[in-house]
């Protein structure tokens, strides 16, 4: 035989296993079902080390799933909408299609080189309108449920890409495409409701426990922030219409603090702060609400700020005590969560303290914790302990005062209890042109209309580009007049669309419904194929989509299972976050000049070698450093696997007789050992085991029993299976090369007898000065170093050589050991 060649074996497989359709699903019953999805890559250029990290893991499993006998559904996609089609367009005169279609050519290419298991026949994308047109059909079923609605309210919006951002996508206050700090403008905009379903995206998560990585259920927990406690209602003296009180509510979660509540705070760019100022102070407020406007929510509440606020010229009286609080309005209260409003108890919260630090205003503690007096110490007490200075609540512990405090202002019909949520709903409308335009006419008579559905979808205009997509502050789509103008579907009036195009995130949470059923048109999925394939029983991707992406596809699930469309509440029974590819220990990037060329490393050691470097360098959710591993290696330990197969192929005949016991139950071990290691998700320890048991048949084919021992070619087969799930063409090779007809991806698991995985055992008998001292259980295979040092730690063999100077240790392995001193 001639060398392994890498090169050679990448041509030799690829039509082979298009024409086996190997990678398909059977989809006829006859064997369990399990949907393994990596999230689908955004065509952005080509695949890059990233990809290939992620999806060598992904298809580990979809590898495995299939070896051991399940009909797995394996698909891929495109996520093909987003802004940098759109700005690669506007840079070269050309239609966004243009752009990502060549993109998704060549990235679609470089998968089928790396081989991924994937069912092609599944193909999707997310910008063809067989595919958006379902995207506004679910956003039309969400508008009919009152889950999608507009408002006028502040957004956050990002001056260099000109467009809104979801809360999610600002990070520490900048963009986070494009890291320009963003500011908030009053827009007219879309929203779903996600709010609606904060309790149950939070409750559901009991079912993702243990399944999905705790740091990301955490993530979740706390962007959804649910709080306990109450509203109160404060009467702000002179505010009202007539120059009569007015009630504000506040959001605490502390209403058993109520008799420390010192002074009251609104939210410095809320209406209400407008609405309550003292005509004296109003230009005060006006000038300080200029200043507030520049600054990021995140800047807003940062601990370490000076406080900045303004006093009002109003008081608020405490419900329960009757005592006048002097109304501030400042920053670090925002408009948009709980009411707006608070009241301030600085004894036990350190943002009011630091306020009433820097105005004056009075501390007093309700609540004695054995800790020293915040108002000399500068500290907020946050502890359990007794309350004191409360009236009826003195002497009661937190828990419930609470509970108390909370009784006492229901009775009096001025608060009740409340449960509040950081999540907010999600902003869904973008001024850009790359999108799924949402199917809404605007009619000056009948106001909202939904497209009808036979409409759908409602297309993108051909025939904008370059320059005209640029971005001017509103929609691109608003300036194709021929596109905009349209008659009401319900008055037949003159009425306009909606410009907006929707967020793609909206796109990505319902994909995966898609792939079970990808050329419906009739339907976004069909209920029966639904109904076989989902919910995903793995899903696999990185942890940059651990809040959003996951949050908005388990919200859609969530309304399509109360639509009575699906009959699962959560999309992912299984979640894997695949680690970064770093080099030199940093994440790879342009400025470092430290990226590595997944090409050329492809190029020089093959996809095999590659993928098998990815899977063996760490547990698959750690990172992998490309500089410390060695694809070489990972190279020639391949050529060692290939050339043992073809040893043993050219092997003249086979021993008919029993085979090698040591080789069969080295095999035996390594096929059960990978298969619950590959349960457990340690995907390179089964590269390690598969490297040791070829060491074993290399052994036995040169010095042992020969290549044509039965065990060695069970064995040498074994390793073809297990090299099936992480080096694709080599293990396809090696199987074609000892003697089969079929594809190796389906050649099913090995059976392991269980009686070949218990260790014989056998008695070694200890000798010390010729006697014999000690008898040790000991396996029939174990070495003579090994069994030497057992032997010198035994308790009774030390008794006897009490410290003597042992001359000479005569070991036969397995049975005798003997100590001369
Ligand atoms: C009185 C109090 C006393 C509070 C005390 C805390 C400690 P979480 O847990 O995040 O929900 N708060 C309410 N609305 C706010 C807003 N719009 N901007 C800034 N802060 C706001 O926090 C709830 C607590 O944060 C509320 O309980 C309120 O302060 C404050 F010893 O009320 B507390
Ligand atoms: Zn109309």
């Amino acid at each position: 035989t001639t060398g392994y060649d890498f090169r050679a074996i990448e041509q030799r497989w690829p039509a082979f296993w298009a024409e086996q359709r190997v990678f398909e699903p059977l989809d006829d019953g006859s064997r369990e079902r399990r949907y393994v999805l990596d999230m689908f890559p955004y065509p952005s250029g080509d695949l890059h080390m990233g990809h290939a990290e992620a999806f060598a893991m992904g298809d580990v499993v979809a590898r495995y799933w299939r070896q051991r006998g399940y009909d797995v559904l394996h698909p891929i996609g495109w996520d093909s909408f987003g802004l940098p089609a759109e700005n690669a367009a506007i840079k070269r005169d050309a239609h966004p299609a243009e752009w990502t279609y060549a993109n998704i050519e060549t990235q679609k290419a470089s998968f089928q080189r790396y081989a991924i298991s994937a069912d092609w026949s599944r193909e999707i994308h997310t910008s063809d309108p067989e595919y958006y047109r379902w995207t506004q059909w679910l956003f039309l079923q969400f508008f009919d449920r009152g889950l999608a609605y507009r408002k006028n309210s502040p957004v956050n919006w990002c001056p260099q890409d000109q467009t809104v951002l979801a809360n999610e996508q600002v990070v520490d206050g900048a963009c986070e495409r494009c890291g320009t700090p963003v500011t908030k403008k009053a827009l007219n905009q879309w929203y779903f409701k996600i709010t609606d379903y904060a309790d149950r995206l939070l409750e559901d998560m009991a079912q993702l426990e243990g399944h999905w990585p705790e740091r990301v259920l955490a993530m979740q927990r706390n962007w959804i922030g649910r709080s306990e406690g109450a509203h109160v209602h404060f009467a702000v003296e002179g505010a009202g219409a007539d120059g009569g009180d007015r009630d504000v509510t506040v959001f605490t979660t502390r209403p058993d603090t109520l008799h420390g509540a010192t002074f009251f705070v609104v939210a410095a760019d809320a209406d209400l702060a407008e609405e309550l100022v003292a005509p004296e102070h109003a230009a005060e407020l006006a000038a300080y609400r200029e200043q507030v406007k520049a600054l990021s929510d995140i800047e807003r509440q940062a601990t370490d700020r000076v406080k900045t606020g303004v006093f009002l010229g109003r008081h608020a009286v405490n419900p329960l005590t009757g005592e006048k609080l002097p109304v501030w309005a400042a920053d670090y209260v925002l408009a948009d969560y709980g009411t707006g409003a608070i009241m301030a108890v600085p004894a036990h919260d350190q943002r009011d303290l630091d306020f009433a630090r820097t105005f004056g205003l009075p501390v007093r503690a309700v609540l004695d914790t054995g800790e020293e007096d915040p108002a000399v110490t500068g500290v907020a007490t946050t502890g359990e302990g007794t309350l004191i200075n409360s009236g009826a609540l003195d002497g009661l512990g937190k828990a419930e005062a609470i509970e108390t405090a909370i009784g006492l202002v229901e009775a009096a019909g001025t608060g009740r209890r409340q449960v509040n949520y950081r999540l907010r709903d999600w902003l869904l409308s973008r001024q850009r042109f790359w999108g799924a335009p949402i199917p809404i006419v605007h009619c000056p008579d009948c106001g909202e209309v939904p497209v009808p559905e036979d409409q759908l979808p409602v297309r993108l205009p051909e025939d904008l580009r370059g320059e005209q997509l640029a971005p001017k502050g509103r929609s691109p789509l608003a300036a194709a007049e021929s596109w905009v103008g349209v008659a009401c579907p319900a008055c037949g009036g003159p009425a306009r669309r909606d410009t907006d195009t929707m967020d793609t995130f909206v796109d990505s949470s319902w994909y995966y419904l898609r792939f079970a059923s990808p050329n419906d048109e009739t339907a976004a999925f069909d209920p029966e194929q639904t109904r076989r394939w989902l919910p995903v029983d793995q899903y696999v991707g990185g942890v940059e989509h651990a809040i959003l992406h996951l949050l908005y596809s388990r919200f859609f699930t969530k309304v399509l299972h109360d639509m009575g469309l699906v009959d699962f509440t959560e999309p992912f029974k299984a979640l894997l976050n695949q680690g970064q590819v770093l080099n030199g220990g940093r994440a790879m990037s342009k400025s470092l000049g430290n990226g590595v060329d997944l090409g050329e490393q492809l190029d020089a050691y093959g996809v095999d070698a590659v993928r098998l470097t990815m899977v063996f360098a760490s547990p698959p959710e750690d990172d992998v450093d490309w500089a410390d591993v060695s694809p070489s290696g990972a190279q020639k330990f391949l050529a060692r696997a290939w050339r043992l197969a073809q040893d043993v192929a050219s092997a003249p005949g086979t021993d008919p007789a029993g085979g090698d016991g040591t080789v069969r139950r080295a095999a035996h071990r390594a096929v059960d050992d990978a298969a619950q290691l590959l349960d457990a998700g340690k995907f390179n320890v089964v590269v390690a085991k598969t490297m040791e048991l070829v060491n074993v048949l290399r052994k036995a084919v040169d010095s042992g029993c020969g290549p044509a021992d039965p065990a060695v070619r069970e064995g040498t087969e074994a390793v073809a299976v297990l090299l099936s799930l992480v080096a694709p063409y080599t293990a396809e090779d090696m199987w074609h090369a000892l003697g089969h007809e079929g594809s190796v991806v389906v050649a099913g698991w090995p059976q392991v007898d269980p009686a070949l995985l218990v260790e014989d055992t056998v008695t070694a008998v200890v000798q010390v000065r010729g006697k014999v001292r000690d008898r040790l259980e000991v396996p029939a295979g174990i070495g003579e170093d090994e069994l030497r040092e057992l032997a010198l730690a035994s308790e009774a063999v030390r008794r006897q050589l009490d410290g003597a100077e042992i001359r000479k240790v005569i070991v036969r392995a397995p049975k005798l050991v003997n100590i001369v001193v």
